[in-house]
């Protein structure tokens, strides 16, 4: 594999990624089509349910005759069965292609392998681990979700220079700016959905949709064991689908959909198995502090975004302890800090 294959593979990335707020529970999936250096078809990807990255790149192409001349770089396996659209691998076969790189194999069951494994029987030769880890971090939601059958869990705070992030008392506090909360409300079109506790839907009254940005809204998810939340709260709006996760009641109004779940140390497993029953990639856990813990206690999480003021706040309820974890991004939000940490594996 040569640089210019990296520059082609990265490029198959970026088209992917352009799929961020419409493939899902799908994969981003990009494809770059090139002829003696040239790259004469691309695409990706653009809606679940739609053509896939392979079949827009190919029908891209003017001159089909030059295929089994040409290197197709894909950023995913291509895959092997009859889903909503027909297998691409198959379809790059008709299609007489020769030579073919991929990032990454498809954890899809009904995939995992079949699509590679087609394409040799056909005497194509194929490069699988170009660009491997961006390959990983660019679906890593979709990998999670197929590898350990649990979303993608994102817990997310946002704590004062002195380690608070609430007041003592409870009342309503603004910890971070103008331009972090615009980055939360792109953070919420990203994510599957978005989850809060019972102290958190009560003191602060949250909407959990996107306003600031433009994309869907997550699902809602609140933990609210006895039911003791109003129902005037924006939460029950009926405005987004809403699960509410509780102890004694299972019913569906509506956009509302009350679960009844086990009384139980593990709650987090418990949820984490009926949102993958949902097939609900990934979650960002918006807080508070009794959630987070939660889910820090039980190791269930695999992403930590803080946003850290400068403000001093000298009491309050303390931020929850970030656990060891690789630092993998930091950035100034106007006055505020952003800290990006990962698992370490
Ligand atoms: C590819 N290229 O661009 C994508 C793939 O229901 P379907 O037919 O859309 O199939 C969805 C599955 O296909 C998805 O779960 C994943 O395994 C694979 N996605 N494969 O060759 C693509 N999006
Ligand atoms: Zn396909």
């Amino acid at each position: 594999m040569t640089i210019a294959d990296e520059w082609y593979m990265r490029r198959a990335l970026e088209l992917a990624a352009l799929g961020i707020h419409t493939t899902r529970p799908n994969p981003m999936v990009g494809c770059v089509i090139t002829h003696k250096g040239k790259i004469i078809g691309e695409g990706w990807h653009q809606q679940y349910g739609g053509p896939h990255a392979e079949v827009i790149a190919v029908n891209a192409v003017v001159d089909k005759s030059l295929l089994p001349q040409c290197k197709i770089y894909v950023t995913l396996e291509p895959c092997s069965h009859f889903g909503k659209t027909p297998p691409c691998a198959d379809f790059l076969i008709q299609h007489g292609v020769k030579s073919i790189f991929i990032c990454n194999t498809d954890p899809n069951p009904l995939v995992a392998g079949r699509g590679i494994r087609k394409l040799l029987d056909a005497g194509c030769e194929v490069h699988v681990g170009l660009l491997e880890a961006a390959g990983l971090e660019l679906n890593k939601r979709f990998f999670k979700f197929h590898q350990v059958k649990q979303p993608y869990i994102i817990l997310k705070w946002a704590e004062t220079a002195d380690g608070f992030i609430a007041h003592p008392t409870g009342e309503p506090l603004a910890v971070s700016g103008a331009l972090a909360k615009k980055l939360v409300h792109k953070w919420r079109t990203e994510e599957q959905a978005i989850m809060v506790g019972t102290r958190t839907a009560l003191a602060d009254n949250p909407q959990l949709n996107a306003r600031e940005w433009t994309g869907n809204s997550p699902v809602r998810i609140v933990i609210d064991k006895t039911l003791r939340l109003p129902a005037n709260l924006y939460l029950f709006d009926q405005t987004q689908p809403t699960l509410i996760y509780n102890y004694q009641r299972q019913e569906q109004d509506g956009n509302l959909e009350y679960v009844k779940i086990e009384a139980a140390p593990d709650l987090t497993e418990h949820i984490l198995l009926d949102l993958y029953r949902r097939s609900i990639q990934s979650v960002l856990v918006e807080g508070g502090t009794t959630l987070l813990n939660y889910f820090l206690t039980a190791n269930n999480w695999d992403e930590i975004r803080i946003l850290r003021s400068p403000q001093r706040l000298n009491a309050g309820v303390i931020a929850p302890v970030k656990p060891f974890a690789n630092l993998m991004q930091t950035r100034a939000l106007g006055e505020d800090q952003l800290l990006i940490f990962k698992k370490t594996n």
